[in-house]
Formats: structure tokens, sequence, C-alpha cells
């Protein structure tokens, strides 16, 4: 009798122990490998399954936690995407603020702004909450909710300004908000709008950001809202500089140097692109140069139809 009762006990106990261990691995997994392999270059596409489906055993979070059904995310997608929030001799997000309240519309009354990029997170979040109602849109920041993921799944609408891309997308990662803001943007199609930084921190990965590694995020895979890499900032090279470092084209020609790597958009000060659903267009003052590994780099100006880099393969 007694054997038998501990017999159960210790049964139990395996079990509880069994499981135990089990949920912790999954929830080891979700919030740490999200990203890392699979998860952000099927965000926008089903075109890319093919680099993710090379990458053995991995997790795919993207069928528990994303749906991945293309035809819901993609043409729910509105993204604004914007190279710097400050063009010389403007004042912040002066350049594109147009765009910006007619991206946003009348039914968004109030713009969730993510201030991690930048280390003053308080007096950054003034600013942009200066220029937002200015505009006439509320603005709360996420370093000031309770809860950050709670706040990304209640906002009407989220602002990633620039800063650092990798103290930035660290901070992603920390608070849990990779997931949360991929499921808002592609599955309930709320709109995105990325400056600099933020603007890096929506493609697939931050490869391609001008930024030092000052922090180490666990991934450089990003939110992956869009299947291809954007260089914001883009600089021309300059035939009379003295300064010997590398220009911006031979270090994004590196990039494409190693193998399976996407199309870099690199956009100049003052240009920036909006994504609606399957439709991607340049908009600003400036253009742009598109960088595709084993082909001859182009050159194209506002207004350029740039959808086709959605459903690269
Ligand atoms: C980007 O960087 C990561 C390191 O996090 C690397 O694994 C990956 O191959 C790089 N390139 C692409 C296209 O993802
Ligand atoms: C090159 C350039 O214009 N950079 C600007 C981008 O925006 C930041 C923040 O507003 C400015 O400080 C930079 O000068």
């Amino acid at each position: 009798m007694s054997h038998g009762f501990y017999s159960a006990c210790a049964e139990f106990h395996l079990w509880l122990s069994w499981l135990i261990s089990v949920l912790c691995k999954f929830s080891y997994t979700m919030c740490y490998s999200l990203a890392d392999s699979d998860c952000s270059p099927e965000a926008g596409r089903t075109s890319l399954s093919r680099r993710g489906a090379s990458k053995t055993g991995s997790f795919k979070p993207k069928n528990t936690i994303v749906s991945n059904s293309p035809s819901t995310m993609t043409t729910k997608r509105r993204l604004l995407l914007i190279s710097n929030s400050t063009l010389h001799g403007g004042g912040y997000l002066e350049h594109c603020q147009e765009h910006i309240v007619k991206f946003l519309g009348k039914q968004v009354k109030r713009v969730l702004f993510v201030p991690y990029a930048l280390h003053g997170r308080d007096d950054y979040a003034k600013i942009a909450r200066q220029k937002f109602e200015s505009l006439g849109y509320g603005l709360d920041s996420v370093h000031e909710a309770e809860n950050p993921v709670e706040a990304v799944q209640n906002c009407q609408a989220i602002f990633i300004g620039g800063g650092n891309t990798f103290r930035l997308l660290k901070a992603l990662y920390d608070n849990n908000l990779i997931p949360a803001i991929r499921k808002k943007v592609l599955e309930d199609g709320i709109p995105y709008i990325g400056s600099s930084a933020g603007t890096n921190v929506a493609t697939i990965t931050i490869n391609t950001t001008n930024d030092m590694p000052i922090v180490y995020p666990p991934s450089l895979h990003a939110l992956g809202l869009v299947p291809f890499n954007i260089n914001p900032h883009y600089l021309d090279p300059d035939a009379n500089s003295k300064h010997m470092g590398e220009t911006r084209e031979q270090r994004i020609t590196q990039y494409h140097e190693e193998q399976d790597t996407p199309p870099v958009l690199a956009i100049r000060e003052g240009c920036l692109l909006l994504v609606e659903g399957d439709k991607a267009t340049l908009l600003g003052v400036t253009g742009a140069r598109l960088f595709q590994r084993g082909k001859a780099t182009s050159e194209h100006d506002p207004g350029h139809d740039f959808s086709f880099l959605l459903a690269h393969s």
C-alpha cells in the first residue's frame, strides 16, 4: 500500500518536472529565438521562406504567434519609413509632417512612441510629444507604461524614433515587444512610423545600419515588416573627400558579397518609403539608390514604385 503510494508520488514528481522543463524550454524559445532565423524573413512574405527553410532545427514562432497567411497580413500592413527626423534647416519631423498626418488619418487619436534608441527617454518622449500634439495627436511613450506589451496591444498607431539601432533593437527584445509589434502591424493593420533606427528595425535585419554596436541585442533580425533591408541617411560617395574610410556604397556592396543577402534600399535624408499592403512608394524630396546582390545599382526619384521589393525572393 505505502509502496504503491510512494511510487505514485515518484511518478507524479517525474511527470511534474518533465512538464516544467517543457514549459521552460518553450517560453525560452519563444522569447529568444523569436526573430532569430525564420521569423523575420517571412514577415512580409512567403517568398522568403526558402531562405528560412534552409536553416535547420529552428523554431518557427510565426505559426504560433503570428499568422503567416499572406493575404491577411500583406493587405493590412501600413508603414511610413523615414530616413531622418531632421532635414538640414528644419525642425523635428518637419520635412515629413504632412506625410505623417495624411498617413495617420482621422481614425488615429493617439500614437504610441518608442524612445528606446536614445538614452534619455524622458527628454526624447517630450520632443516627440510636442511634435505630435502640434499635429493634433496625443502621444504615449512606451517607456512610461507599466506593461509595455499591453501598451502595444492597445495602441492605435506606433512611432519608433531614431538613435542607436543596436540599443533600440536590444530594448525591443528585452521588453518582449517584437512579437507584439509584429502582430499589431501585420495582423491588426495599425499604422507604423519609423524614423532612422526606427526604419532599420522595421526591416528584415539591422545588418545595414550605420550605427556602432554599442550594446549586444540577442539577434540582428528585426521586426521583418518588409522582406528587404534599408540603409537610412544614405550618403553619396564624395569624390573630393580626403577621408580614407569606405564609402557607404562600398559597405553595402560588401554586404552583398555575402550569400543570400536581400536588396538594400538606400534612402537619402529627406526621403521616405510608404508601404500600404503590397504597394511601396518612395516619397519626399530626395531620391533613393537600390542595391541588389549580383545586379547593377539603380537610382530612383520620389514617386517610384518599389512594390516589387515586397515580393522579392
Ligand atoms: C545578418 O547578421 C546576422 C547575425 O545576427 C547573420 O546571421 C546574417 O547572416 C546576416 N545577414 C542576413 C542576410 O541576415
Ligand atoms: C545627417 C543628418 O541630417 N542627420 C540628422 C538626423 O536627425 C538627427 C536628430 O534629429 C540630427 O541630429 C542629425 O543631424
